[in-house]
């Protein structure tokens, strides 16, 4: 018996959907709403002492971050394995994992917060505004949240994260020359983990960013044809909840071409 506690926005918890969607896998789900603050529930931090999503619970056991639950996934279930069983290409798998864990995922929720539901977040009042913030466990994440809704597009922190996403990007169009998938010949648990990562640039109206980069967008396309996609992403975000997440990068337009036009001379001079 699988139950997962998850969100329907949330990246890592669109990659452990992916998953078990590829694995054919039944799930008890139980969502929840991170931006009612639902995460720091008593109840819920017994569960997740760091305050987040996803957990799954098999049986009585508990089992946290989203790639380490890929894994335990792709173990436990029949069929088709997702890990690959050739070493290196393991090991390229893992190196993906390595990147979105410890860089890419942080930098999400900075370009996430800078638009998507920031004038949500902000038009909430003071004191809800500030738990919000202040629950944050970690207390990097915790500033940088502080700073992106304060200044939103404008924070040194948002630029900071474009540039990082650019240079994934940059990656994986490499990586995709050499092979169709991103740990080798055959789809592995490591597309399934950069999926949500990449979307979320699209689900953002940030699709500029990902446009010089016709393998990352060859790649995209083919991961949305498989019906893992709608299993994990599409059925679970609802339309308005995507037009609402794009309406800030609409309104910031002008603010956010400088600053791509800004990364772009500088990458120009540094080569
Ligand atoms: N390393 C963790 C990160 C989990 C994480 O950051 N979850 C986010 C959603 S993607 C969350 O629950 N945030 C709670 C909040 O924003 O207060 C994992 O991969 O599972």
């Amino acid at each position: 018996m699988l139950t997962l506690f998850h969100n329907a926005v949330s990246t890592c918890s669109q990659k452990v959907r992916w998953i078990l969607s590829e694995k054919n896998m039944d799930f008890t789900s139980r969502e929840i709403d991170l931006l009612a603050g639902e995460q720091h529930a008593d109840w819920y931090i017994k569960i997740h002492p760091d305050h987040m999503v996803p957990a799954l619970v098999h049986d009585e056991t508990i089992i946290r971050e989203s790639s380490l639950i890929m894994m335990y996934l792709d173990q436990i279930g029949d069929g088709e394995r997702f890990i690959p069983d050739n070493p290196l290409e393991a090991h390229q798998m893992r190196s993906w994992l390595h990147l979105i864990d410890h860089t890419i995922h942080a930098e999400a929720a900075v370009v996430t917060f800078s638009l998507g539901p920031r004038n949500l977040i902000n038009a909430q009042p003071a004191d809800v505004r500030e738990a919000a913030i202040s629950n944050i466990v970690d207390p990097i994440a915790r500033a940088q949240r502080r700073s992106v809704l304060d200044l939103g597009v404008m924070a040194p922190e948002f630029k900071r994260a474009v540039e990082r996403f650019i240079k994934m990007l940059t990656e994986i169009e490499a990586q995709l020359q050499r092979t169709p998938w991103l740990a080798g010949p055959k789809l592995s648990i490591a597309d399934g983990a950069v999926l949500p990562y990449v979307l979320r640039l699209e689900h953002l109206g940030l699709d500029t960013i990902i446009t010089p980069y016709p393998a990352v967008a060859a790649w995209l396309s083919s991961m949305k044809q498989r019906p893992s996609f709608a299993n994990a992403v599409g059925q679970w975000i609802p339309e308005e909840v995507l037009a609402f997440m794009k309406q800030m990068a609409a309104d910031d337009q002008e603010a956010i071409q400088n600053l791509l036009d800004e990364i772009g001379n500088t990458m120009k001079e540094a080569s």
